[in-house]
């Protein structure tokens, strides 16, 4: 990713290349969104699960990782929902240097904490939520023993907004509306600063409005107010202290665009609407901006009225990380699968069909 996009990034000769092939994500157009959506309306969906850990935090880390090789960093450390962890771990194991990773004890989504341990991270769990994590993180990484993956480094924002001109790249412009779940609020912020600096290089004619997808129990941007006991079902994005959260703001209002909560119920039905009308299967909190565009384009819901988004609107959707990684709530329902005879009668009987 950084090879295709080295003239945008704070690469130098000098700076070691750490990659696992992360990137170039699929833009998938999707017909049944578009149609659900209606009124002449084109969306599309960039599939950030299929990055080499399963989350767009892969972009920001190989750039974060390979400008801490250039400075002779030997550990990384970051707080995490479980995604970023997951990332910085393997990213440090494709580098040779260790990892630490902070963690919110038992609020890690299964195959992310899976992740953090199958690359070697050294994991510490503690008695508090994610913004207690990382206000020890800042603390650490004070001491200078370690170089923080946070996107509080500029490092991670600054490989994230590539996502914003491989967008741009592929449609031949910017779109019109550009959705995506907001938690510590570093990828709005890079993808907003992705979109306008393709636009100063003439590289696209106009700028999305970006809307951000807070989940309803965890938005402190949307509320303007710090959460000290944010709940979700959407893990990766239960933050109540947005590192990000000034920039957010400014991405909101210079895009003329806006910040929106979606709830639990809405979140899960938006995942299993995706997966079974796409095949895109996406976590939980990836599911608020597809939650987020129905809250917005839906008939049904008359507070959110067709006026928003205009006929005729390009947009694009970010699904963030891989569903595989928080299966919590799907295996709750494989338990109700019960095994009948192997018979052709029984079978079929229990096919229904
Ligand atoms: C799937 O891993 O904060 O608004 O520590 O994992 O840039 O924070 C993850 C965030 C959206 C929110 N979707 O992005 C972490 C972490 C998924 C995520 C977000 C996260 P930001």
């Amino acid at each position: 990713m950084i090879e295709r996009y080295r003239e945008f990034l704070p690469i130098s000769p000098a700076t070691p290349i750490i990659s696992l092939g992360e990137g170039s994500t699929p833009l998938i157009y999707s017909r049944r969104l578009s149609e659900r959506i209606g009124r002449g309306c084109d969306v599309f969906v960039k599939n950030e699960g299929v990055n080499p850990t399963g989350s767009f935090k892969d972009r920001g880390m190989t750039v974060a990782v390979s400008k801490a090789m250039e400075r002779g960093t030997r550990a990384l450390i970051c707080a995490s929902t479980g995604n970023t962890s997951a990332s910085a771990a393997a990213y440090a194991a494709r580098a040779g240097i260790s990892c630490v990773v902070i963690l919110p004890a038992g609020k890690i989504a299964t195959g992310k904490l899976l992740q953090a341990f199958a690359y070697g991270a050294k994991i510490v769990a503690v008695n508090g939520n994610f913004d207690d994590a990382l206000r020890i993180v800042r603390e650490l990484g004070e001491t200078g023993d370690f170089t923080i993956v946070n996107s509080i480094n500029p490092d991670r924002i600054a490989g994230q907004k590539t996502a914003a001109f491989e967008i741009v790249d592929e449609l031949g412009d910017a779109p019109d509306f550009h959705l995506l779940p907001v938690g510590n609020a570093g990828n709005i912020t890079a993808y907003w600063a992705g979109y306008r600096e393709y636009f100063a290089r003439e590289r696209s004619t106009k700028l999305p409005s970006m809307l951000g997808f807070q989940a309803a129990g965890a938005a402190p941007i949307f509320h303007d107010y710090i959460i000290d006991k944010p709940e979700t079902i959407a893990s990766a994005i239960r933050i109540g202290n947005p590192a990000s959260w000034k920039q957010a703001r400014a991405a909101i209002v210079e895009s003329r665009g806006a910040i929106d909560v979606v709830s639990d119920e809405k979140i899960l039905a938006a995942q299993s609407w995706l997966a079974q009308h796409e095949g895109i299967f996406v976590e939980p909190a990836s599911a608020a901006s597809i939650a987020g565009v129905f809250k917005w384009c839906d008939s049904d819901d008359a507070a959110y009225s067709f006026q928003k988004i205009p006929e005729g609107s390009r947009i694009v959707c970010t699904v963030t990380g891989h569903g595989l990684k928080d299966p919590d709530v799907i295996i709750r329902r494989m338990k109700e699968l019960k095994p009948v005879a192997a018979t052709m009668t029984d079978v079929r009987r229990a096919i229904g069909m």
